[in-house]
Parts: structure tokens; sequence; C-alpha cells
């Protein structure tokens, strides 16, 4: 027993140890301030998912209308084989983190059976008025492990109230019924769509009471919408976030549709934007929404495209991977998915970063400034990996050292430059040539977004350094997709940041699959 209590004390000397030395505790006062606003918890958290799911379902999977009129009869809706537990099989396997399904469309028609409306599963004859697709999305969800989110149109062409003040009423009704039956959600999407209901008027949303209530009832829940609080449109449906993307936007006196900001101004955020409210770009794999039996999902090549121009850009992707009339994801779709996964996984399997570090022979990251730190130029590692040896390393600031830069692991890690300091470069210097095409960077986010121009250089041969790559924004992840090149030096040049750099990530990669 003795022997056993000594194993566990030596045990647990180790982690603390370990933890010590991966999160050194820094004073306070040597914190970088927070810039600007910043993200809540949940809105980190959301965006570290960086890729989810969206499955469009409802009467227009068998009507292959795209907007349904919502006068269809509720026997429409008919799957023979729904299986929920099957769409979160793919989407784990395809590496989303989360499903965000059409509760209710425009045609109004709700897959749960909502006591506020007449026009449900329930009044369907698919399992005797029985079935609820909420709750079998949302059970297979938790079973899965996969997060859970839900989508209302507001918009809804079959409520007799629509149009009226009562509509606003039944809206909140309906959403508390979502919000307090089918467990947590971490995503609540607001569609801006907002067209003339069944008397042929237009809504006027009391936005600010679906809002106040949704939060209330699901404090972690992220609200999309034109224009946040949680997330925003990325502006355009065919997958594609500004080159340059600010997390940030002013929502002030606007609303989601009719008074939105301009889809440019929601491509590329607001350089002084006063709410912290990152891009969401939705798009989906097929030409529609719904499934089509004439219809097919995207290649590789434009998922990959899609990929580089969302999550690549410092947004999060809602790909829309619709079920089929029987329920299911199609083979073809799934396959797809599978295809688009390996291709990702060969691409981003090795960071030569990261893997220089772990290697053989030398490797160096060299950076201009260190916060809190005398070294000018800082060699923090040369394959001893110096805080295990006891040693701080000769960075004499490890809680700010460029070390944090290399692989994906302790994200809260980070190199931070001085207060002062707000152009700075990182060199990587390497034992062998490596030959890349991607250049991977990451700011800390929860400390806001700060840096609005840099670019990286490579040196040739001859010593002499050339710019591959101009660009902006870098945000939550950036990928920059550059030339194929070969070379044992590469710099990473901050041109301007808006206060002391903060970044957690520099990453290497080859991709040879897709082609520009
Ligand atoms: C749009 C809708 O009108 C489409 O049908 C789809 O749901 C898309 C995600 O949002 O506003």
């Amino acid at each position: 027993m003795k022997r056993f209590y000594f194993l566990v004390c030596i045990l647990l000397l180790g982690l603390t140890v370990e933890a010590q030395n991966h999160a050194p505790k820094p004073k306070p006062a040597d914190l970088p301030k927070p810039y600007g606003p910043v993200p809540t918890a949940a809105q980190v958290a959301w965006q570290r998912m960086e890729m989810n799911m969206f499955c469009h379902f409802g009467p227009n999977t068998f009507t292959g209308l795209e907007w349904g009129e919502g006068t269809e009869a509720e026997d429409i809706f008919n799957p023979t084989a729904l299986d929920c537990d099957q769409w979160v099989s793919v989407a784990k396997k395809a590496g989303f983190q989360g499903i965000i399904l059409t509760a209710k469309h425009h045609d109004g028609f709700c897959l749960w059976p909502n006591p506020m409306s007449t026009h449900t599963v329930r009044e369907s004859a698919w399992r005797n008025g029985q079935g609820d697709v909420l709750k079998e999305l949302s059970e297979a969800c938790s079973r899965g492990g996969v997060k859970f989110g839900i989508y209302i149109s507001p918009w809804d062409r079959n409520a007799p109230t629509y149009g009226t003040d009562a509509y606003n009423k039944v809206f909140l009704k309906t959403l508390r019924n979502v919000h307090t039956n089918y467990g947590p959600i971490f995503e609540q999407w607001f569609d801006g769509a907002n067209g003339e209901g069944p008397n042929g008027k237009k809504q006027v949303y009391d936005w600010k009471k679906f809002n106040a209530q949704t939060k209330k009832l699901q404090p972690n829940a992220v609200i999309f919408s034109d224009v946040g609080p949680g997330c925003r449109w990325v502006g355009n449906e065919e997958g594609t976030c500004g080159r340059t993307c600010w997390s940030r936007l002013d929502v002030e006196g606007r609303e989601p549709g009719k008074n939105a900001p301009s889809q440019d101004t929601l491509n590329v955020g607001n350089y002084n934007g006063a709410c912290w409210i990152p891009a969401e770009t939705d798009v989906s794999i097929r030409p529609g929404w719904f499934w089509r039996e004439s219809e097919h999902p995207k290649s590789v090549q434009e998922l990959l495209k899609i990929y580089y121009n969302s999550v690549g850009r410092n947004s999060l992707l809602l790909l829309n991977v619709p079920p089929d009339n029987r329920g299911l994801i199609p083979a073809e779709d799934s396959l797809r998915l599978m295809e688009f996964r390996a291709a990702l996984d060969s691409i981003f399997a090795h960071d030569l970063v990261d893997e220089a570090a772990e290697g053989k022979g030398y490797f160096g990251i060299y950076v201009s400034n260190v916060r809190k730190s005398n070294h000018r130029h800082c060699l923090c590692w040369d394959n001893i990996p110096a805080y295990m040896n006891g040693h701080e390393n000769n960075c004499n600031s490890f809680r700010y050292s460029p070390f944090h830069l290399i692989g994906d692991n302790h994200y809260d890690n980070y190199w931070a430059t001085d207060d002062t300091v707000t152009t700075a470069w990182v060199e990587l210097i390497f034992n062998e040539p490596q030959t890349f095409n991607r250049v991977m960077l990451q700011e800390y986010i929860p400390l806001g977004q700060r840096v609005e121009k840099f670019h990286v250089e490579v040196e040739d041969e001859n010593g002499s350094w050339r710019t591959i790559a101009e660009e902006t924004t870098i945000g939550y992840k950036r990928i920059v997709l550059t030339e194929t090149v070969t070379t044992k030096k590469v710099r990473i040049v901050i041109d301007k940041s808006r206060a002391c750099i903060v970044l957690n990530r520099v990453g290497l990669f080859l991709d040879n699959i897709y082609k520009e």
C-alpha cells in the first residue's frame, strides 16, 4: 500500500512539474492587455470547432423546392429510413465538430411536434405522427460526442399570424419549446430571409426579445445572424470569406435581413467594429441547400478551395450536407466527405516546423522581440528541449517564447512582443531544405485581433531573401497559399499590428493535392 501511495505521489509530482513547464505562471502585470473587443469563452470554443455540418431537411427534400410554399401537405414529409446516427457518424469521420439542423425552414414545417404550430411532424403520417427529428438528432449527437445546433427560420410561409404582432409571441414560444427540450445547443442560426407570409404581409421581428430569450435559455449558444450577436453571415453562399477578415463588426441600429451591413462589409468585417462578431461561411456541398436526386456533391478540389477560403481566412466553415428522402446522407456525399477529409489529413499531417523541432538535427526559431526579455534575437530551440533540462532556454522569458509557436498543443500559450513592439519577425532555420506551399498562422484571439499586415520571405541558395506572400489579417487562423518553395530559412514578418503581437502558431505544410 505504501508503495502504491509513493507511486501516486511521484505521479502527481510529475504531472505538476509537467503542467508548470507547459504553462509557467506569468506575473499578471506582464500579460498583454486585450486589444479592442474580444470574444466570449463560448465564441472562442465555437471558433475552435473550425468545421461544422449543416443539414437542410424537410418538405423540400420531397418536393425538390428550395423555398417551400408553406401549403405542402404534412404527409409529404416521409423519410423511409431516417437514421440520425448515420448523419453523426458521417459528420465525425469528416471532422465536423457540430451539426446544425433546419428545425423549421421558410415553409414553416416543424421537424418536431411544436405545440405552437399545426404544420409539424405530428400532423404527418410519418411514424404515425409520433416522430421527432430534433429529438433523434440531439440524442444521436450526444451519443456521438458531436455538438448540436438549431436553424429556425423566422420567416414562416405557413403561420397564420405571420405579419402581425402575435407572430413574435408565437416565434418566442416556438424558440422556448426548442431551447428547453433538446439539451444544450452550441449555435442558434437565425436566417435573415424575410419574405411574405400567407396573408401577403412581411413581419417586423422583435430581435431584441428573440436574442434575449435565447441567451437566457441557452447561455452558451452562439447566435448567428447577419449581425450576430454571436457570429455573422459571411455575405455570400459561395464559401468565400474576405482575404482581409476582421472578426469585428458594427451593428448599432442594424438588424438581420432588411437593415444588415452590406454583403461586402459582412465579408471583411469592420476594421474598427465595436463588437466581436466573427464570420461564419455557410455553403452547400451540392448546388441546392436541399437534397435533389438530380444534383451531386462538389469535387474535392472545390471543397479544398472552400476550406482555404473559409477556415484558412479566419472564418468557421458551415458545410451543408443535405440528407436525402430516405433520411440518410447519400453515399456519394459521404464518400466525397471522406475524400475531402483524407486530403486535409494528408496536407496537414506534416507540419514541417513541428517535425523539425521534434526531429534530429538543428532547428532554430529567432524572433526580433520577446516580451519581457532582454534578448533581442533569440534562439529558442536547437533541438534540446531546454525547459526539460531544467533550463529556461536562452530567451529569459519562457512564458512568451516563440517556442509556443510550434505545433498545436497548448492553445493558451503564445509568443508575445513587448507592448511597444508592433512590427516584428519570426525566422525559422532548418537543418535541411524544406519544401512547402502553405503557411499557417494563428493569433491568440482571446486577447483580440491585432495583425493588419504581414508578409512571408524565404532565403534562396545565394543568401538573398525573396517575398513569397503579402497579406493583411490573421485572426484565429490564417492559411496562406504560396508557390512551392524549397529553402532552409523562412521569415514571417509582421509589418503592422494594432497592439503588441500575440501569436500561438506558425506551421508550414506541403499541399500536393489542391491546384489553384
Ligand atoms: C438562406 C435561405 O433562404 C436558404 O434557403 C438557406 O436556408 C440558407 C442557409 O439561408 O437565407
